[in-house]
């Protein structure tokens, strides 16, 4: 029996539903910028789903995440306000950081979101520091740093894997091994293992399917069980991809087709939705009119916030800290 099943009848479903959101916003947020509206480079999490959903289930609402440049698909999977993110990626004043941030400056106190960071590996010691707060105030939340391959040659990131280790700190450390970092394949940049880097410092490692989100979910329920428990961190590392290039209208004429097309035939969507059909629990045809639905939901939400208004020139001196 697989975990949709075991677990609550409706949580494949929910899984399927949020994977199915990010998946239409992150190719709104495509359009959007291939019609030039988006400002700056914005890096989309097509591909992704799975990591991040499959992760946020199994947390309570009170623990915290931190994110990375990729991180659109973080900030939704942990309920985020679809609206007030798109209007942040657009530079609009209802946005999460009223329009200054933009794609990688989201924060969500609501949401106990750090945010996404433009600093590869810059989540790492935020999520690190909040695991030691809630240590500290013996708070019951946990912490999670989500970071990309890349981030796993980052300096900062060893140090923290080695305090939390050696302090027994409630942190996941969940690696989202899309195989490249920006266009540069993983293993021309890696000496060793992803797995080692943690195993050094006694850090147990899960490597999983990041394209599987019920295997993600599953992993993530150990790491978080652990964490809970007193016994300190846990890294997954999740074998994943992104279907976009680095940033969007990245053209990827460094990507293998052969290798991509195979990526492809394992979109994280796609695959829970064959497994729920084939267990019962819905109906192929429910589940594209779902998609359908979301996608005008999202397109309407895109418009609403492109609709709204920009900062205005005046204010530019506002909100500084000197
Ligand atoms: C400290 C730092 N070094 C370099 C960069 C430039 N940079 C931005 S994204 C990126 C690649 C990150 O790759 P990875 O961590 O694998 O994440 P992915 O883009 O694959 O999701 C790099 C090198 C940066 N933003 N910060
Ligand atoms: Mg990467």
């Amino acid at each position: 029996m697989s975990a949709a099943s075991n677990s609550a009848p409706d949580l494949g479903l929910a899984l399927y539903r949020q994977m199915a959101t990010i998946r239409a916003f992150e190719e709104r947020v495509r359009s959007l910028s291939a019609a030039g509206q988006v400002p700056g480079l914005t890096h989309l999490y097509s591909g992704q789903e799975a990591v991040a959903v499959g992760v946020s289930a199994a947390l309570q609402s009170d623990d915290v995440i931190a994110s990375h440049h990729r991180g659109h698909g973080h900030c939704l999977a942990r309920g985020g306000d679809p609206l007030r993110l798109m209007a942040e990626i657009l530079g609009r004043t209802s946005g999460y950081g009223l329009g200054r941030g933009g794609s990688m400056h989201i924060l969500d106190p609501a949401t106990r979101n750090l945010g996404t960071n433009g600093i590869v590996g810059g989540g790492v010691p935020l999520a690190t520091g909040a695991a030691l707060t809630a240590k500290t105030v013996r708070a019951a939340w946990i912490a999670v740093a989500f970071f990309g391959d890349g981030a796993m040659n980052q300096g900062i990131v060893f140090e923290c894997m080695n305090m939390a280790a050696l302090w027994k700190l409630p942190v996941l450390y969940v690696c989202e091994n899309n195989h490249y970092g920006e266009f540069t394949r993983i293993d021309d940049v890696t000496a060793g293992t992803l797995a080692g880097r943690a195993a050094v410092f006694g850090i147990p490692v899960a490597e999983i399917d990041g394209m599987d989100v019920l295997a993600v979910y599953a992993a993530a329920g150990d790491a978080v069980a652990r964490a809970r428990e007193g016994e300190g961190p846990t890294l997954i590392v999740c074998d994943t991809w992104r279907f976009s290039g680095h940033h969007a209208g990245d053209k990827q004429s460094y990507k293998d087709d052969a290798e991509a097309k195979a990526w492809a035939a394992k979109d994280p969507i796609e695959t829970l939705g064959r497994r729920l059909a084939a267990e019962g629990l819905t109906e192929a045809q429910a589940l594209s009119a779902l998609r359908k639905q979301i996608e005008s939901d999202i397109a309407a939400i895109a418009e609403q916030a492109r609709a709204m208004p920009e900062p205005a020139p005046a204010s530019l001196q506002e909100h500084l800290h000197a």
